[in-house]
């Protein structure tokens, strides 16, 4: 427990009703908030009023611990980890916060005592959905291990007015609504406007000769657009330490659109404001794929031009000279969507602070680091030329200049190579030309990683291969990993209490102390409080689905889950497949002995993807035959639960008996749900794809459910050239499946609605279902035998999560201090500032 901290009065102690953690403590400061932060008293007081003020008492509580951090970190100029990322997943804020102080518990009772249900109140909270998925859910899990493991750390982003839509589903198909997170309020930010900067965009550059007689260049921008930030605490675990997420709102500057640009054109001048304002309006809806928008790269350089320069203004107010930028921060490059740093990193400290070019390089390739995510081609970023240098002339020139010496360093290590060259080039020249983003980001940073060991292996060998032969020093790997945190103590109580009640609680900030749990999975009476513990949570699920959907599910079914964005090579439809491989299965013959299974879904789809859609859609009109067929008789059951969240997540993975992995091998980077469905005790079907390799590997074999063909084999396939015709002929199972499909039993007769889908399989088939089919069927067969093994399955179940130490995020957050970014753990001690106060 924390030391309460106290103010002395004359020998009397009284507890502040800012910092203090008592319940009385707390109950004062609920009121006092409630009064004199909302308005309100209790009579009329919302629900959403009770929630604020729970939140401001539990900033206030927190704002002790960020100032302190703040005041050491500027005394000690420490040096500090600049997570860059176009998205932050955070998920909602209260409850975590609570875990993270170690007064859950106080807080329940005191609301309790004032008449109030904590849960219904963590309800109220809107999760600030500013990411797609597993990206931008990595960068939030960092934030939480930077902050435990007491790392000085910014996370610096985009505060996206609207994050991710809300997903409705209307006759089964995904409607897209717009999120409005903000609408009542935001208690976890403070803005700083005093610490606004401005970003420039368009217009041309100019040459001159400056007065010592250098070569300099002067840009000209067509628009300005102010930056403000707005900063939330991040606390860690049972820590003092309090860092900070840094996002940035973009505005018009006043005196530059009405001034000079509009003088006496009003509207004109508001016209220009709201241009300004879009650049922050919006979060990009699309998971792994670019679709090379003005408005995006717009987004990337705003974020990042006015992250940097925030940085600088650190260096300076903490006397750090500007040539030790990379002294004092390390900026971790989460994707390429902030790779456009190289650029402007160059251009600030060349253009703005008066460096040399060799200088200004060196900082630049010490102070970034670059994570690749993703192997999918769509989603390598480039951006046309025309529209690059529209937007950001000066950042060409530059671009030009580093691919200049770039080429002549290949030309250097392979002479005569003049293939390489093009395929190296910062430019892709192969048609219209483009800028290559993923070049850049490898080329200006000094760390190239990626997420799991099996994609670091097919970056090195395949997507990024010319540059690992260039730079193989540079060249690293750090699977993923996910917050203990959120995902087991705060999502699953009942799960916490009882491994703590055996091992002690030293496994939440040391998941590797899990293994201990390996010691009771013998022991009958610990195994039965396992199972019912999952079963208590199935049915609080049971319960969520009727309200929800109005679907009744049999508890004692397997809970099959497949929860994640929607796309092609994450293969839902290879689900579907089985579902229906189920149900015909009864069609043919009622009285066959099946094992119950209820099959839930969850995610959403890019509003642009069509069979992303239709597969969606696809799900739904399954559900509503197999659901209500009285042949079936509530063996096989169906659910679409929609609008996908953190939020919705953490009550989905405790409640998972099986969880589905089963992207097309080489394709999934690594996956993060794999790990939280393990770590609650899931058992795993899937691919030999990410980091389900890994987690295979740590299990063991005997405790996880693989099938497929493994990436070698992928490729081999496909080099042999595909059919999938020739399984469609020879399977007769499939062949089943896609003719029930076909024939509109699915879609009330109506043959046409799903053939795009089965089109693409029959005469493409990309990620290779009908390949893997007969293999997946197999392997749930055998999960369906091996659940009816009650004992055996439990013990499953219990080796999953005692061997899942591996996938904390603070493992993955060591690893990246260690070999990339060379920092220690600042402690914090709480005092300084209370005094300061006073
Ligand atoms: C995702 C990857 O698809 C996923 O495999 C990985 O676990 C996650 O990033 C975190 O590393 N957009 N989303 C991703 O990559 C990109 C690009």
């Amino acid at each position: 427990m924390q030391t309460v901290p106290n103010h002395q009065v004359d020998n009397l102690q009284i507890e502040d009703d800012r910092t203090g953690l008592s319940v009385e403590c707390l109950k004062r400061a609920f009121l006092d908030n409630l009064f004199y932060v909302q308005g309100k008293f209790p009579k009329i007081a919302t629900k959403n009023d009770y929630y604020m003020a729970l939140a401001y008492t539990v900033r206030d509580r927190l704002l002790q611990r960020w100032i302190n951090t703040a005041v050491i970190y500027t005394e000690r100029a420490s040096r500090t980890v600049s997570y860059l990322s176009a998205e932050f997943l955070m998920g909602p804020h209260l409850g975590n916060n609570l875990v993270n102080l170690g007064i859950y518990d106080q807080v329940k009772q005191a609301v309790s005592e004032l008449g109030l249900d904590l849960e219904d109140l963590l309800e109220q909270e809107e999760e600030p959905g500013l990411g797609n998925g597993g990206l931008g859910r990595l960068a939030a899990c960092y934030l939480d291990s930077m902050a435990t493991l007491e790392i000085p750390s910014l996370g610096y982003g985009i505060r996206y007015e609207f994050g991710i839509f809300d997903q409705d589903i209307r006759d089964g198909w995904q409607v897209e609504i717009t999120d409005k997170w903000l609408h009542c309020g935001n208690p976890w930010e403070i803005a700083r406007p005093e610490w606004e900067v401005y970003v420039r965009l368009g217009g041309h550059t100019e040459a001159y000769t400056d007065e010592h007689g250098r070569y300099r260049v002067r840009w000209i921008p067509f628009q300005v657009i102010k930056g403000v930030p707005h900063d939330t605490p991040i606390l860690g675990y049972k820590t003092n330490t309090a860092n900070t997420l840094r996002l940035w709102t973009a505005e018009a500057p006043e005196s530059f659109d009405f001034a000079a640009f509009n003088s006496g054109d009003y509207l004109g001048a508001v016209q220009e404001k709201m241009v300004s304002e879009n650049l922050s309006k919006v979060l990009y809806p699309n998971d792994d794929s670019s679709q090379g928008k003005r408005l995006r790269l717009a987004q990337q350089i705003f974020f990042v031009s006015c992250s940097l320069q925030d940085m600088i203004r650190i260096v300076f107010r903490q006397n750090v000279p500007l040539e030790k930028f990379h002294e004092k921060f390390v900026v971790q490059l989460n994707d390429t969507h902030p790779a456009i740093a190289v650029a402007e990193l160059m251009r600030l400290l060349i253009d703005e602070h008066d460096m040399g070019w060799d200088q200004a390089w060196q900082i630049t390739q010490k102070s970034l680091a670059y994570t690749n995510h993703t192997l999918l081609p769509e989603a390598l970023e480039r951006w046309p030329i025309s529209l690059f240098r529209e937007l950001l002339p000066r950042h060409l020139e530059i671009i030009y200049e580093i691919n200049y010496h770039f080429l002549e360093e290949v030309k250097a290590k392979f002479p005569g190579d003049s293939d390489r060259l093009r395929r190296m080039s910062l430019i892709d020249e192969s048609g219209e030309k483009y800028v290559r983003m993923a070049h850049l980001a490898c080329v200006g940073s000094h760390s190239i990683n990626g997420v799991a060991a099996l994609h670091t292996k097919l970056l090195q060998q395949d997507v990024l291969r010319d540059f690992y032969q260039m730079y193989p020093e540079k060249f690293n790997n750090k699977t993923n990993g996910v917050t203990p945190r959120r995902f087991i103590v705060l999502s699953n109580p009942r799960l916490t209490n009882l491994i703590s009640s055996k091992i002690g609680d030293n496994w939440i900030k040391h998941l590797e102390d899990l293994k201990h749990l390996e010691a009771f999975v013998d022991d009958p009476e610990f195994c039965s409080q396992w199972r019912s513990i999952k079963s208590a949570i199935k049915q609080d699920l049971v319960a969520y689905i009727a309200q929800q959907n109005g679907i009744t599910v049999n508890p004692d079914s397997i809970f099959d889950i497949q929860a994640k964005r929607f796309h092609e090579y994450k293969r839902q439809h290879l689900n579907a497949l089985h579902i229906i491989t189920l149900y015909n299965r009864i069609k043919a013959n009622p009285d066959i002995d099946i094992t119950p299974r209820t099959f839930i879904f969850g995610g959403k789809a890019a509003p642009g993807y069509y069979m992303a859609k239709l597969i969606i859609k696809l799900l739904n009109s399954i559900g509503d035959v197999v659901n209500n067929d009285p042949d079936v008789r509530d063996r096989l059951k169906v659910v679409f639960l929609k609008d996908y969240s953190v939020k919705f997540a953490q009550r989905v993975y405790p409640a998972a008996d099986l969880s589905e992995q089963i992207s097309m091998a080489g394709k999934e980077a690594s996956g993060t749900g794999n790990m939280k469905f393990a770590l609650n005790g899931a058992l795993t079907i899937g691919t030999l794809d990410g980091a389900n390799v890994e987690i295979r590997e740590e299990v063991g074999e005997d405790n996880f459910f693989i099938f497929g063909l493994t990436a070698p084999e992928v490729y081999a396939l496909k080099a042999r050239g595909y059919r999938p015709l020739d399984y469609y002929h020879s399977n007769r199972e499939l062949k089943a499946v896609i003719d029930r499909i076909a024939s509109g039993h699915f879609s009330h007769g109506d043959t046409k609605l799903f053939k795009p889908l089965l089109d693409s399989l029959l005469y493409r088939d990309e990620y290779l279902l009908f390949a893997d089919y007969q293999a997946y069927i197999d392997c749930q067969d055998r999960v369906s035998q091996v659940y009816r093994d009650r004992d055996r399955w439990t013990r499953m179940s219990i080796l999953n999560a005692a061997r899942m130490g591996k996938f904390s995020s603070d493992r993955s957050i060591r690893d990246y201090c260690q070999d990339i970014w060379n920092i220690k753990p600042v402690p914090i001690e709480l005092g300084e500032c209370i005094q300061a106060k006073e």
